[in-house]
């Protein structure tokens, strides 16, 4: 098809010139998929970051939806975005640069954005029917592509390597990391990957600012649960788990 390495994702491949968003595509069509479905598009009109934030997706990047059935219990979910998140950051240190994840879906380069993750889970009583795994890479784009008000906090594999990155193959290497990551994670226990995930992300130690939907949680981050949830460890040395947020690394 387009020389994939992989077995099980990307056997079947929903190509778009535009859509609103892949994540959308893909949880329409996700009950009638096999696992593994890809839906992938050039431009995204309406890209979805995590609590309805917005993904800007012009021409340049790889905005990608992939459909899994992993069978596991909604609980579990957020392990996945954990998974994508080590395979990204994996493929882009196979190419000499130093990325970093920060918690819970950013990789990132000297500091800045280059990928982002939304994890979406439909269950039935408390198991999966799928997973669909949201992945957008800042791959050939110009920074000016990128509205000025997310400018700064932003990179593209290009504006760090100085040179046009070959989206063909770069997705065929990530296919192939995210299977083997995948296969990892249905037949080894989770922590197996936590201690990898644990080795490149830049979170554990800081001093960070977490905002849910309902509250600001400010501490050090200590560590991460088996479920990916975030542990923080406040000024009063309580601790407390935040499974969903947005964390910002406090000056320091
Ligand atoms: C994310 O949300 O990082 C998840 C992004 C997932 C995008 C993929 S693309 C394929 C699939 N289809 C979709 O519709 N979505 C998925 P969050 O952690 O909420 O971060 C969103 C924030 O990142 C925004 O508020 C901006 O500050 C910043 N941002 C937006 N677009 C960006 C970009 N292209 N590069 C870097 N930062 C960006």
């Amino acid at each position: 098809q387009m020389g994939l390495k992989t077995t099980l994702l990307g056997k079947e491949i929903h190509y778009f010139e535009e859509v609103t968003s892949t994540n959308s595509i893909a949880k329409e069509i996700a009950a009638s998929e096999e696992e593994g479905t890809l839906v992938i598009a050039e431009v995204q009109k309406g890209g979805r970051g995590r609590l309805g934030r917005e993904w800007i997706s012009p021409h340049g990047g790889i905005w990608m939806s992939v459909i899994l059935k992993p069978g596991i219990p909604l609980r579990h979910a957020s392990r996945l975005t954990l998974v994508a998140g080590l395979a990204v950051a994996n493929v882009i240190r196979n190419m000499d640069l130093d990325a970093r994840i920060k918690w819970p879906n950013d990789v990132r380069i000297n500091g800045k954005k280059v990928c982002g993750i939304l994890t979406e889970a439909k269950a039935e009583v408390d198991k999966v029917d799928y997973v669909v795994l949201g992945i957008g890479i800042n791959v050939n784009m110009d920074l000016k592509d990128i509205p000025e008000s997310f400018r700064a906090g932003s990179t593209t594999l290009k504006a760090e390597l100085g040179r046009h990155i070959k989206r063909v193959s770069f997705l065929q290497d990530f296919l192939f990391e995210l299977e083997q990551q995948y296969i990892l994670f249905k037949t080894q226990p989770f922590s197996h990957i936590l201690n990898d995930w644990l080795a490149l992300s830049d979170t554990i130690g800081r001093e960070v600012k977490v905002t849910t939907p309902s509250r600001i949680i400010e501490g050090k981050a200590v560590g991460v649960t088996p479920d990916g949830a975030l542990v923080i460890k406040k000024a009063d040395d309580t601790k407390e788990e935040i499974i969903a947020g947005r964390c910002i690394y406090a000056r320091s």
